[in-house]
Parts: structure tokens; sequence; C-alpha cells
């Protein structure tokens, strides 16, 4: 197997370095410091070679070396030394790495070979900055250890979800004709990708898995030792999403009662089997008890007997499970409006706070739907102190528009991770970093998880501009401070490099105005005010305004002649405003303090309800498709300036996105205005027209 280190040569050849190790044939250490063969001697030079040194050797611009290495190149000693002075040898970590420039020399120090890669991608990321006189000494640590993405892709095409569930950029690059795809170099293009944004941990098949799916994990695991053979060099652990129903369906057993000892004695044995064909497997993704998975309930046991059964098969290889708190009834009465889906995650999994085993990890959903363009944040966030937990983000858009739609992510990301639930500087990426209130670990480390939106088309997401989500998502779980609007810039830099084109300032223009605003613009013509959902059953593509309204799916909106909304209050409503700590479920328990964007998650209002803004809800819904859908045509006729700036098949792609964007926001304008000015019967204040 290739190593990480020499994945660090290569990159770095890549980038334009000749190469050099030291001292010849020694293997690098594994990322996970496990099974090091020599954690002490080996260093990746790279870089650009300027001349010879004094000993006739070649000296580098560039210099990549581990801290424990014994005969660093002067430049790289000195860096060390000023970093002994700060915090000391052994103090980057397993991911972490120090970046500076000595002696005329750029030097990346890390304590393992995972932080020499890190540390290549953040010189690719500065460019010339990298090189310059002034670059002083960087330390940089991710503030988050788990960072992965699930990809939700089959290996034989679903008969109405197609290969990748909820995928917009055609097939799987894992999967090909029922089998492991033949093109690993693409697997291996992708898994650099990743570690240039610096995700370590991947899923790599459906959560909702199927019967041939089921199989990764028995007699088709020899396909998973294969794709974990090209990400590990990486940095990147494999990680299987399994079927709770395994012990019946491959292991012949007559029940998956978690309590019952054979059940268990098979997960610990084909979890063995796991380790010994992938020794640095991460573990076990769950979805159970959801949308039709089977889970635990079906043996009368709770979530927690389930998930750790499986944690104890994986424990004594250091493999953890990612259980999902996705769980709510999707066939739900419609007419009874004591139900709520928003209230499921917290009403299944709060109760079971302080029962999980040490390596389950709950995987929650940021928002307590599902993945909507505007949601609150998922109370069940702030209810399990004694859990790890992990925030699952959706990359693919699907709510947001499916890769036809302009939708760049990182601000609603941002908004979230940034979010406070107990309104006292504590954040939801701090929770799922395992940070307390002093910034001090809690010991509870859950991590970022993200849905990919990538597949085997050309521009890997379908729509070029798509791409950012996936750089944002990486960029935000290393360091959730970011700024989304700058980790933006950082992604126009590097794949569209303005400064060698004709026009450097219109292109960077060009795109912010295109991307910076793109979320909220995408909101304001579609489902408003936090309602959500009005898409099309199914496909969640397009509008419909009704499409889910008399279903079993618990995703309503109570539009009728008077007004919007659905009353979530302790007072009137659902009661799931009580689900939040203080000072939110006092905030969003009144509908005068709830904030606008949020107020029809929370409320049912007259369609004259005044809001903060001062226009009624029915006059801000007029408005703002109105606007949302001018704001389409702007961005349609920006990027035609771009024309000879960007390379033309990328330049026709957008093109032909933001045609059907254009489209399919008149589109929503007409058929949401027409909804509810039928239902309000109030004309829009501004006489414009609405059939
Ligand atoms: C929903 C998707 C569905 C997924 C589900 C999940 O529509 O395809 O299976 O989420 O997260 O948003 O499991």
């Amino acid at each position: 197997a290739q190593t990480v280190a020499q994945e660090v040569a290569h990159a770095a050849e890549q980038h334009g370095g000749s190469l050099h190790h030291r001292p010849a044939g020694q293997a690098a250490p594994h990322p996970d410091g496990d099974n090091a063969e020599d954690g002490s001697g080996t260093e990746a030079h790279g870089g650009t070679s300027n001349g010879s040194g004094a000993a006739g050797e070649p000296r580098f611009d560039l210099v990549l070396a581990l801290t424990g290495a014994d005969d660093l190149p002067e430049a790289a000693a000195m860096v060390l030394a000023e970093l002994d002075w700060r915090s000391g040898r052994g103090m980057l970590g397993a991911e972490g790495f120090a970046l500076g420039r000595r002696d005329g020399v750029t030097v990346v120090l890390a304590d393992e070979p995972a932080g020499l890669l890190h540390g290549l991608f953040q010189v690719v990321r500065l460019g010339e900055t990298a090189f310059g006189a002034t670059q002083p000494i960087e330390v940089h640590h991710p503030v988050t250890a788990r960072r992965m993405l699930n990809h939700w892709d089959n290996i034989d095409a679903h008969p109405v979800m197609g290969q990748v569930e909820r995928g917009y950029s055609g097939g799987s690059i894992f999967w090909r004709d029922g089998g492991l795809t033949p093109d690993l170099g693409r697997v291996r293009a992708y898994a650099r990708l990743l570690a240039s944004i610096g995700v370590n941990a991947v899923t790599v098949n459906n959560v909702n898995v199927h019967a041939t799916e089921a199989r990764l994990l028995t007699d088709r695991l020899g396909d998973v030792a294969a794709l974990a053979e090209v990400l590990r060099p990486y940095g990147i652990r494999t990680h299987l999403s399994v079927n709770f129903n395994s012990p019946v369906a491959l292991g012949g057993l007559p029940t998956a009662d978690p309590l019952d000892d054979g059940v268990r004695a098979w997960w610990a044995d084909t979890t063995r089997q796991v380790y010994a064909a992938i020794p640095d497997f991460g573990g076990y993704v769950v979805k159970a008890d959801s949308e039709g998975q089977p889970g635990p309930f079906g043996y009368g046991r709770t979530h927690a007997d389930g998930a750790n059964t499986l944690a104890a098969a994986l424990e004594p290889f250091g493999g953890v499970v990612h259980w999902r708190a996705f769980v709510y009834n999707h066939t739900q009465d419609w007419r009874d409006r004591s139900t709520d889906r928003a209230r499921a995650a917290y009403d299944h999994f709060a109760p079971l706070d302080g029962q999980f085993a040490g390596n389950v990890i709950l995987q929650v959903k940021y928002g307590p739907i599902d993945f909507q363009t505007r949601e609150p944040v998922s109370p069940v966030i702030a209810a399990m102190p004694g859990t790890r937990l992990a925030v699952e983000l959706q990359v693919t858009q699907e709510y947001t528009g499916q890769q036809r739609h302009v939708c760049y992510l990182g601000p609603l990301w941002h908004e979230v991770l940034a979010f406070e639930p107990w309104g006292d500087g504590r954040t939801v990426a701090a929770v799922a970093a395992g940070r307390g209130a002093d910034n001090g670990p809690t010991g509870f480390e859950g991590g970022l998880v993200a849905v990919s939106n990538v597949g085997d088309d050309p521009f890997w997401t379908g729509h070029p501009l798509a791409q950012a989500n996936l750089y944002a998502f990486g960029r935000l779980a290393w360091n959730p401070h970011l700024d989304p609007a700058a980790v933006l810039d950082e992604w126009i830099d590097l794949t569209f490099a303005p400064a060698a084109t004709a026009d450097p300032g219109l292109l960077r223009q060009t795109l912010h105005e295109v991307m910076d605003g793109s979320w909220q613009t995408y909101e304001s013509y579609t489902a408003p005010l936090g309602v959500g959902f009005m898409v099309r059953p199914g496909s969640h593509y397009g509008p419909d305004v009704d499409g889910y309204e008399y279903t079993p799916w618990g995703t309503y909106h109570f539009a009728d002649r008077d007004g919007i909304g659905v009353d979530r209050s302790r007072a009137t409503g659902t009661g799931f405003t009580g689900q939040y700590p203080q000072p939110w479920a006092q905030v969003y328990e009144s509908a005068d303090s709830c904030p606008d964007e949020l107020l029809l998650f929370f409320h049912h209002v007259p369609y004259t309800h005044v809001l903060h803004s001062g226009k009624t809800v029915v006059q801000h819904i007029y408005d703002t498709h109105f606007e949302g859908a001018d704001r389409v045509a702007r961005m349609r006729s920006r990027w035609a300036g771009l024309a000879g700036l960007v390379a033309p098949d990328l330049d026709a792609r957008v093109r032909e996105r933001l045609d059907e964007q254009s489209r399919c926001a008149q589109e929503w304008r007409d058929q949401i205005n027409t909804y509810f000015y039928r239902k309000s019967g109030i004309p829009d204040a501004h006489g414009r027209r609405i059939h």
C-alpha cells in the first residue's frame, strides 16, 4: 500500500517541485500511527529547486518534514526550534502542521504524515504568498477531528432513485455495471481532491442499504478493501453503511435482535473479518427505523441497544458507529395535528442520553426536519451532553436546486455552525468538535458529516459552481470559524486562477455576484419564511405547493384562506419550542420574538401578520418571489459577460444551468404568488400582475 508520505512527495511533484526522500527506503508511518514502522525517520522534501546546497545536494524552496526526523534540513530545524519555544515538538498532533519560511526556504512541519499532506495543500492554497519573505510561522490544527462525507451511492441503479440517491452529478464514482468501478484512477483523483480540503473519512454506499450493497459487508468486502487501498494514502478512512437486518439477510440467523447472543456474535465475527481485510477501517453508518429501513424497534429494543451492539463489535479495532438520528414516522395521518415530525428526533433520542457506548456517534441532521433551505438548528444538538454528536449537512443540493440552480451553501452552514444553542458563546461547531464552555474537551467529540455531491460527471458536481459547496464543506469542517465569503474566494482562486486571465477583476467580481447571495436568492423564490417543502413529491425539484400537504410524510404548511404556518408553540401548538433550551425556547415561542425567516416554521399566522421587516406575510411572499426571479435573471446576464474568460465547456454547462434556473425560478414565482393570491384574495400592493 502506498503511504501518506509517498503521496505527499507525489503531490509536491505535481505542484512543480522535485523531490527527495531521506533516508532512502524508509517507509512512512501510517496515519493512525498504530502500525508505524518508523515514526522518526521519514521526510519528504519537495519544491522548486533553487540550485545546489553547500554539500552539492539540491536545495529546495519547499521542505516538508516530520518533526521526529533526525537530520532536518537547516530551515526546518530553524522552524522547529521556534515551535519548540512556542509549544514543543509533538504538539502538532495527528493532522496539524506548521508552515513558515526561514533561510529562504518554505517549511512544512508535522508530527505525522497526514499533517504534511494538509500542510502541502495549504501551500497550494497560499500560492506565491507561501514563498514570500514575509510568510510567518503559522500553526494549523483541524478544529473538528472527524470530517466525513457520506456517499448515497448504490452499486445497482435503484429503479426510482437511480444509482446515486439524490445525486445530480451522473453515476457513482465508486461503482459501475454492478461492481467496483474499473476507473480507480478517478477514485484516486477524488481522494486527492478530498485530501486537499481536509476530508478524512468517507462512506462508499447509500444509507438506504439495499440487498446488493448489504453484501459489501461480507462477500463483496474485497471491493471495499480495494477502495480503502486507494483512499488510504490520502489520509482517508473508509466506512460502510450497513443494514441493521444483516444478521438475518446475510447471516441466515432467525433474528437481528441486538440483545440476542447469536446476533452479537455475528456482528463481532463479521466485523473481525472486515478488519482482517481493512486494518484501518473506520466503522459503520446506520440508518435504522427510518423510512422503511429495519432497526431495533422491530425487536422491541431501543436505539441505544441497537447502536451499542454494533459498537461492541467495532470497539476492539478502534472503529465507530455513526448512528443516524433521522428517525420519524413517515406514515402519519396528515389530519392529526397533534403529531409533529420536527419533534421526532428529540423525542426518540434525548431520553437515551448517556446510554450510548463511547464509540457511538449520533449523527444529527442540522435541522429538525430534513435539509430544508431554512430550518432552525435541531434541538437534539443541545439536548445530549453525554453523547458524541456529529452534525450532518447536505452538500448534494437535494432541496436547494439539485445542482441545476446556483446555491452556494457556505453561508447556510456557517450560520448553523455559529449558532449558540444556549446563547452563551458555545456554538454548534463546538458541540460537534467536543468542546465545552471553556473550549476544553468534553470527551464527546462527534464531528461533521455531509452527504456528498460528487459523481462521474466530468465537472464532478454537475453544475461546475456546485464544486464550491464541496470545497466549503471541507474547509468549514476543518475550521468552522472561516468566513464563507473568504472560503469562496479561495475556491475561485484555485479553480479559475483569475490572475492568469485577461480580466481578473471581472471574473472574481462576477463569480461573487453570482454566488455570494445565491442561497438567499434560492430561498426567496421557493418556500417562504421557513415553512419548507412545497416541492414536487418524489423528485423534490420545482414547485408544488400542496404536493406534500395531504400525504403521510409529516411536512405540512397548513395554508388556508386565513393564514399559513405550523404552530409549534407550547401554548397552542405541538410543543416543539419546548425542546430548546433558553433563550431559544422563549424566542421561538412567540410570533413577536421569532425571527422573520423562521416565522412559519414555528407559527400559524394570518396573511396580514406584520413581520419585523414591516411587511405583511403575503406582501413579503409576493415581493421576495418577484425579486428572487429577477435576481436569477441578473445572475444569468452577469455570467454571460464572462464569455472568453472561462473554459468554453464549463461556460456552456453553466449557461445551460442558468437557463434552467431562470425558467424554474419563474415557475416558482408564478405558482407561489398565484397560490397565495387565490388563497388570501389579497392583491399585490404594487399592482404587479399575478395570474
Ligand atoms: C431525505 C432524502 C432521502 C434520504 C433521506 C435520508 O429525500 O432520499 O434517504 O433524506 O437522509 O432527505 O436518509
